[in-house]
């Protein structure tokens, strides 16, 4: 049995370590959080289809430095995630719910394991990458509406500034003679970021002209190692207060500053940079040595990555796990539903035995 003595005494240091968290978050004041804040963007998907998103379904970080917060369930979910919104009924979800489970378990003795989860997690990240394949065809025809395969910068960058508002013959004409622009600040800066990631997606010979599969890359960075390498240098440029290319603890919970939209978003969430000092040091940390290199980084970026997907399905698993014998039964994963598909499942218990 535990002391007395021995239950004050973690109580106590929790009561520090709480403490401790608190004063951090004073010391490191930051620019805010805005992901939670932010609408997933599918009602101007028109508008953005042809620029590279902050969000990517299936990694775990997002461009802009920010945790995806829904990774875990975009890698149990696949390409059927955007069949689980909130409006779906709940009965409908259980049995969805269900058919997962049963392709989950493979060896069909009605348990999940970490590796059938695994497995299931390589497959659904291999999902999202057919999806993005798939899209990226109609977005490059976009782009390549003349149909020879290539795709110049100044094209591009027609299309883009188009999207902005801006009068797409003026551009063209304008671009064509070599005249000067006049394009605000902000949107001149995201022209040369858009620029420099253009020069990164596009293979020798650098000719500045993108086919489809180069055009992938740069919309999708996860599709090619050259890419992902390029976006986490990014990241850690705009972490990385001192400039030693590598992030501590404090640099990791604050923001770059660019990313703070409104004042509302400034508000302190907790939660927020608890989980995000926790990802830091049990995850992104891999050596533990409380330094993130830009190694440490690509590693856990990387959405192919088996060890990670492991990791992944070890967290899953135990999140649910209510009897700890580290396997997932039906009822364990239905009664996290919420967890695992964003909706909850009401009644899922007495449904659960009138189905078997
Ligand atoms: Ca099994
Ligand atoms: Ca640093
Ligand atoms: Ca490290
Ligand atoms: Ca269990």
């Amino acid at each position: 049995m535990v002391s007395k003595q021995a239950f004050l005494f973690s109580l106590g240091s929790l009561y520090l370590s709480l403490l401790f968290v608190f004063l951090l978050m004073d010391v490191y004041a930051r620019p805010a959080n805005n992901s939670a804040l932010k609408e997933k963007s599918v009602d101007n998907k028109d508008e953005n289809e042809i620029l590279p998103q902050d969000h990517i379904n299936g990694m775990k970080m997002e461009m802009d430095g920010h945790l995806n917060k829904d990774f875990h369930q975009e890698v149990f979910l696949g390409k059927a995630i955007e069949e689980f919104d909130e409006d779906s009924e709940p009965k409908k979800n259980r049995k969805k719910l269900v058919t997962i489970f049963s392709k989950v378990d493979r060896n069909k003795d009605n348990q999940i394991s970490a590796q059938e989860m695994q497995r299931w997690i390589m497959e659904k990240t291999e999902e999202h990458f057919q999806e993005a394949v798939k899209e990226n065809k109609l977005h490059f025809r976009a782009v390549d509406p003349d149909n020879d395969g290539h795709v110049s910068w100044d094209e591009y960058k027609i299309r883009f500034l188009a999207s902005k508002g801006f009068n797409e013959k003026e551009v063209a004409e304008k671009v064509k003679n070599n005249e000067e622009l006049k394009i605000d600040e902000e949107t001149q800066e995201l022209i040369d970021n858009l620029k420099d990631r253009w020069f990164q997606a596009d293979n020798p010979p650098t000719d500045l002209l993108l086919n489809e599969e180069e055009f992938l890359s740069f919309l999708h960075p996860e599709h090619s190692k050259a890419m992902l390498t390029f976006m986490v240098k990014e990241i850690v440029r705009d972490l990385d207060q001192d400039g030693d290319k590598k992030l501590t603890l404090s640099e990791f919970i604050s923001l770059p500053v660019g990313t703070v939209e409104n004042k509302q978003a400034q508000d302190i969430d907790d939660e927020w940079v608890l989980d995000r000092k926790k990802e830091f040091e049990e995850v992104i940390d891999a050596n533990h040595d409380g330094i993130v290199t830009m190694e440490e980084l690509e590693e856990y970026m990387d959405p192919m990555n088996e060890y990670n997907a492991l990791n992944e399905a070890k967290q899953m698993i135990a999140v649910a796990d209510e009897n700890q014998d580290h396997l997932l039964c039906l009822e364990e994963i239905l009664k996290y539903s919420e967890y695992f598909t964003g909706s909850k499942l009401m009644d899922y218990a007495r449904n659960v035995h009138e189905e078997f």
